[in-house]
C-alpha cells in the first residue's frame, strides 16, 4: 500500500512538472513574434515621407504666399504666359484686387484657399488686398 501511494505521488509530481514546463515556452515564442512585426511597420512610413518635399518645390515656382498680412515675395517677375498662384496661409480672409480695374482679381480667399491667374501680356501689374489695402504687391511680366 505504501509503495503504491508513493508511486502515485511521483506520477502526480511528474505530471505537474510536465504541465508547468510545456506552458512556459509558449509566452516566450509569442513575444519574439511581436517585435519583428513592429520593426516592419516603422520602416514603411519613413519611405513614403521622402518624395513630398520634392513635389512641393517644383509647384511653388510662381507661388506667392499670403502670410502674416503680407504677400511673399512682394514683387514677382515671370515670363509672359506664366501662371501666378496666390495661397492664403493666414487664418484671416484676403482678396486680391489689381490697381488696373480691367485686370480681374480674386474672390475672397479664406485660409488655405488659392487663386491662380495667367499673365499673357508683358507689363507691371500692381495689386493689393481689398480687405486690407495696406497689403500690396506687384507682378512683373517680361
Ligand atoms: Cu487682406
Amino acid at each position: 500500500m505504501k509503495i503504491f501511494a508513493t508511486t502515485l505521488l511521483i506520477i502526480v509530481i511528474i505530471a505537474v512538472l510536465i504541465a508547468g514546463c510545456s506552458q512556459a515556452p509558449q509566452p516566450q515564442s509569442q513575444t519574439t513574434v511581436v517585435p519583428t512585426v513592429s520593426v516592419e511597420s516603422t520602416t514603411l512610413p519613413q519611405i513614403t515621407v521622402v518624395p513630398t518635399p520634392i513635389s512641393q518645390a517644383s509647384v511653388s515656382a510662381n507661388t506667392i504666399s499670403i502670410n502674416n498680412f503680407a504677400f511673399k515675395p512682394q514683387t514677382i517677375t515671370v515670363k509672359a504666359g506664366s501662371i501666378v498662384r496666390w495661397e492664403n496661409l493666414d487664418p484671416v480672409s484676403h482678396r486680391i484686387m489689381f490697381n488696373d480695374k480691367s485686370v480681374s482679381g480674386s474672390d475672397v480667399l479664406s485660409y488655405s484657399q488659392s487663386f491662380s491667374k495667367k499673365f499673357d501680356q508683358a507689363g507691371s501689374f500692381p495689386y493689393y488686398c481689398s480687405i486690407h489695402p495696406d497689403m500690396t504687391g506687384t507682378v512683373i511680366v517680361q
